[in-house]
């Protein structure tokens, strides 16, 4: 006999195709071989892609939305196939970026039975309290019929108001269970809803009288502009009042970085002409920013900013981030982009606004000046012709090699910072890093969703050492899935950032931070360019400075997947004008400037 009922497997994947979601990304397990089979019937409306750990798995979904703005969902198995996941959650947590995450569970008649992989110690069937804190909700339907009010209600959860990851946590028997006949309408549930609430009107006057009346006014932008998609109101904005844009390190690219506009990054490491202006500000209008630690350094007034006596006007679709860290003087929670075009509307309605470039010509120029001392300060990076290569240099050589509609994903530790402060990105994803959680392995393998989400633009993922190792398995997957990602291992032989702080806070007393050979001493680490060649990946040893952007071209011109090792020095920190406090250890010095006191 035929029926026309769906299992909960079918449900959610028919679900996940009514939402046009291109792919799943994951690791089998027996816990999902229900999904896997309802997958299986649905091969010619969704890719599956199996890939050799969960948490790149969780990586590609994460970059994949970075790219192609759209979610997409990961599956995982029971117990440690999806405890191997919530790096990959928090990571898209903290960064706002959704994706579902379907995890297997033990089969609901065996809850509480301690059968294999089931976390039942203190509750059974408990992989919820495991990610609880990694991501916005948790759904575990336990009966086939709950499976599509969850599906239905985990892709709005995830989606609307601030982004963030969602889990659907799918005990093994309801994969197969009867569900419905019919799966959930997005159109229905989820399609019309919008989130882009604007601003309080009044708030919206103010902010203009604000920013009218500013001497030293300043635009920090963080990725509420960039997932807002609300680049082309930000550059309206800064032009119309002449207000020049700093960014945190999410928000770079949000305007090209060589608009006479961009500042460039505020932060512990950023350029002194975007930290001393946002520091000096009369008005600061934040834009989708949380104000953490390292955009602030360490909260320490008169380094990023001085808060008050500026005065901030903080605009975020959450309030949770408003007045975490600063007071405000104005505080309005919106969709950036649509605050963004509230206030250009009520520029229009004034009635004259004055010459704002003469008005703002002495701001301005003073910038321009600070511009100067930072420039004078680096230049002599750009042309150093060591071996192994300065950091600055390698950064410079990388970022020039890049066609304008390249993509280059950042993993984490000092190469993201020296690629922060000398890579110029002309897009909103141009430069995409994880700043919230920082999990190494993050750019190993997101370079992979990138591709995937833009298969004609060039990806580049620059990565340590020390995370390359950590996630190699990623070069059988761009083979596997025929992905012609560009990886350059940033080589340095160690865990290089926090090296630099047992140097820097500890009187450099080193511990567990380098990789040496035992016998010798020397610098250790596998030969990259061999282990990729051995994966079917090409590879290539970079030596020389002046050899480096080259071969960036050539991996990209190969249409393959490609390694380049780059071997870059460990000896230099990439040097701010801001400074970074570890309690108990102390703080940084500023490489250029002081504190600044109003
Ligand atoms: C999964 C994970 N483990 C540990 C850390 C702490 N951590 C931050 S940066 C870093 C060093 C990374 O070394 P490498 O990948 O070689 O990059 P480098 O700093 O040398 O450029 C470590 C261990 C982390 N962020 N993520
Ligand atoms: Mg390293």
């Amino acid at each position: 006999m035929t029926s026309n009922i769906l299992n909960g497997g079918q449900v959610i994947v028919d679900y996940l195709v009514r939402e046009k979601v291109p792919y799943v990304f994951g690791l089998c397990g027996h816990g999902n071989i229900g999904l896997l089979d309802a997958l299986f019937e649905r091969k010619s409306d969704i890719t599956t892609i199996s890939t050799h750990h969960e948490t790149v798995a969780g990586f590609m979904a994460d970059v994949y939305y970075r790219v192609a703005g759209r979610p997409v969902a990961t599956f995982t198995s029971c117990g440690p196939g999806s405890a191997n996941l919530p790096i990959a959650l928090g990571n898209a947590f903290l960064d706002s970026v959704p994706f579902l995450a379907i995890t297997g569970n033990v089969p609901t008649s065996q809850f509480n039975r301690g059968a294999f992989q089931e976390l039942y110690r203190h509750y059974q069937a408990d992989f919820p309290s495991t990610v609880r804190a990694y991501c916005k909700h948790v759904f575990q339907p336990t009966r086939g019929d709950m499976v599509p009010l969850a599906v239905r209600q985990a892709w709005k959860t995830m989606v609307t108001g601030r982004p963030g990851p969602v889990v659907l946590d799918v005990p093994f028997d309801i994969f197969k269970e009867a569900a419905a006949e019919e799966t959930p309408d997005p159109r229905e549930w989820s399609a019309n809803i919008s989130s882009r609430c604007g601003a309080d009107p009044e708030g919206v006057t103010r902010a203009v009288d604000m920013l009218l009346a500013a001497e030293r006014p300043v635009i920090l932008v963080g990725q509420g502009v960039r997932y807002g998609g609300a680049t082309a109101e930000l550059l309206a904005l800064a032009q119309r009042l002449q207000i020049p844009v700093a960014s945190s390190a999410s928000g770079l690219g949000a305007i090209p970085a060589e608009h006479p506009l961009a500042l460039g990054l505020v932060s512990r490491g950023g350029v002194y002409h975007a930290n001393h202006a946002a520091r000096q500000a009369d008005v600061l209008l934040a834009l989708g920013v949380r104000f953490d630690d390292r955009t602030s350094s360490s909260w320490l007034p008169g380094y990023s900013f001085t808060i008050p006596p500026t005065k901030l006007i903080h605009v975020d679709i959450d309030p949770n981030e408003i007045a975490r860290n600063y007071p405000v003087a104005l505080g309005l929670m919106a969709d950036v982009r649509t605050f963004l075009r509230q206030v250009l509307a009520e520029l229009d309605s004034r009635k004259s606004l004055g010459d704002r470039a003469a008005a703002r010509k002495k701001w301005l120029d003073a910038i321009a000046g600070y511009r100067k001392e930072w420039d004078a300060l680096v230049a002599s990076g750009f042309t150093d012709d060591a071996t192994p290569i300065n950091p600055q240099r390698a950064a410079h050589e990388i970022d020039r090699a890049l066609p304008e509609d390249a993509i280059l994903v950042s993993d984490i530790g000092v190469h993201h910072n020296w690629l922060l402060q000398f890579c110029k990105p002309k897009r909103p994803d141009s430069l995409i890093g994880s700043m919230g959680f920082g999990p190494m392995g993050f750019g190993v393998a997101g370079v992979l969703g990138a591709k995937l989400a833009a298969p004609d633009r060039p990806c580049v993922a620059v990565v340590g050492d020390g995370a390359f190792f950590m996630h190699a398995s990623v070069l059988g997957t761009a083979i596997e899935y025929e992905l012609p990602v560009v990886w350059v291992v940033w080589n340095n032989y160690a865990y290089a950032s926090i090296r630099g702080l047992q140097r820097g806070y500890l009187g450099g007393r080193e511990l567990a931070t380098d990789f040496k050979h035992p016998q010798t001493g020397a610098p250790y680490n596998p030969d990259f360019a061999a282990m990729a060649r051995a994966a079917g990946v090409e590879g290539v040893r970079v030596d020389r400075p002046g050899d480096l952007a080259d071969a960036v071209r050539a991996a990209l011109a190969s249409g393959k997947p490609y390694l380049i090792d780059a071997n870059i020095g460990a000896d230099k920190n990439p040097g701010g004008a801001g400074v970074w406090e570890l309690p108990g250890h102390g703080v940084s010095a500023p490489v250029i400037g002081g504190r600044y006191q109003p």
